[in-house]
């Protein structure tokens, strides 16, 4: 029997424009204010009053966020000196990682990405560590004693399963302390993110996933990577509650995380928080977006600026004056720099250095490496 032509796949149904096109409407209708929690609208006004959090906590969460912004600003001019290397800015994205990492306490773990450096300020990283760490120098790659903050993880989605190993350990061990991991929403197309939240799920893991959604995985806008409009059902195939929120609100981003927070410490098992926000920066420093992106793929993001927006908030409402604000802002100021000094003072890494902390035990391999860079070094 002589086959039949299978019929051709009209182009329209394909992936071209027109369905391109169609996907992006989509996930832009989903991306409204009303989809997701919010505490106080991009003008500052409050939304849910009956949410706030107390007025030390509102300053708390405005300072860390100054904090990390003026890292990112500093980070930008330290790179055009070459005093920095590259790194991924973040600036923007403020209030999905000082909101989050806020509610844990010291004895909780942190798991950040690449683009995380608020979150592990916030959660304590010495500014001169994380100076080190984008200069590529080892005492970047160092945490200090106590510190439960993993260095910056380059590879997609691999923290995500290691989180769920140490929120294990702790439940093992009877504390109550918890694991919190950062992804973006590219890692969410990742294998180890679907892996981590079923695990997690199934073990009742003390974790708390945060979903960074900034609309962009590099030059893939997140509606051309996936069908899928809102990230946070993705807990619902896992069977653990997911949490849509204005990841541009500091106060949403807390309140939602504080809650996830308690209810893994209390024996409830994981959340998956999607922190729904924008990259109006670069992929990185030595990035050009331009190349990919227009002007109309990120109107309106800054106005829904996440520190203009708290800060608005504390002055309508009196919590903070412009005199206490330059106050603040001097003084965040000095530290970077005091910081910027000592992290100038490191000395610099040996070449060898680079394998010395791959493993607890070098493999011979490693050995053998080492000496052939020793030798290399010598010559
Ligand atoms: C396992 C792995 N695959 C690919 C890369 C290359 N890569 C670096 S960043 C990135 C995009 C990640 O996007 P997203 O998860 O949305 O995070 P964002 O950069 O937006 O914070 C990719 C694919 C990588 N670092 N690791
Ligand atoms: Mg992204």
């Amino acid at each position: 029997m002589p086959r039949s032509r299978p019929t051709p796949i009209p182009a329209e149904s394909a992936d071209t424009d027109s369905a391109f096109q169609a996907a992006k409407a989509t996930y832009d209708a989903g991306q409204q204010a009303g989809n997701m929690l919010q505490l106080i609208a991009p003008d500052g006004a409050v939304v849910r009053p009956e949410l706030l959090p107390e007025p030390e906590t509102r300053l708390h969460l405005y300072r860390q966020m100054r904090r990390a912004r003026h890292f990112d600003e500093r980070g930008w001019v330290l790179y055009r000196q070459g005093r920095m290397g590259v790194f991924p800015p973040f600036g923007g994205m403020e209030a999905s990682q000082v909101g989050t990492a806020a509610a844990l306490t010291a004895d909780d773990w942190l798991f950040p990405t690449y683009r995380d450096t608020g979150a592990a300020l916030t959660l304590g990283l010495p500014i001169a560590r994380a100076i080190a760490y984008w200069r590529t120098s080892p005492h970047g790659w160092h945490m200090p004693e106590n510190l439960k903050v993993l260095p910056f993880y380059i590879p997609i989605a691999t923290q995500y399963p290691q989180a769920v190993g140490a929120a294990l350990a702790e439940q093992k061990q009877g504390t109550r302390n918890i694991a919190m991991a950062f992804i973006g929403d590219g890692g969410s197309s990742e294998g180890d993110f679907h892996e981590a939240l079923n695990f997690a799920g199934a073990l009742n893991a003390p974790c708390v996933f945060i979903l960074q959604n900034n609309g962009w995985a590099i030059s893939v806008p997140t509606h051309s990577q996936t069908r899928a409009t809102d990230l946070s059902r993705r807990a619902e195939g896992y069977g653990i509650p997911g949490v849509r929120v204005d990841g541009n609100d500091a106060l949403a981003t807390y309140h939602v995380t504080r809650e996830a927070v308690e209810r893994a410490r209390s024996g409830g098992g994981p959340t998956l928080i999607e922190t729904v926000t924008y990259r109006v920066k670069p992929h990185t420093v030595a990035d050009d977006p331009s190349r990919y992106r227009t002007d109309a793929d990120s109107a309106g993001w800054d106005a829904k600026d996440p520190v203009l927006r708290l800060r608005t908030h504390l002055l309508q409402g009196g919590l903070m004056g412009e005199a206490d604000e330059a106050a603040l802002l001097a003084e965040i100021a000095v530290e970077f720099e005091a910081a910027l000094t000592e992290a100038d003072g490191y000395p610099d890494p040996r070449p060898e250095e680079i394998l010395d902390h791959v493993f607890a035990e070098p493999t011979p391999q490693l050995r053998q490496q080492r000496e052939q860079i020793l030798a290399e070094v010598e010559a």
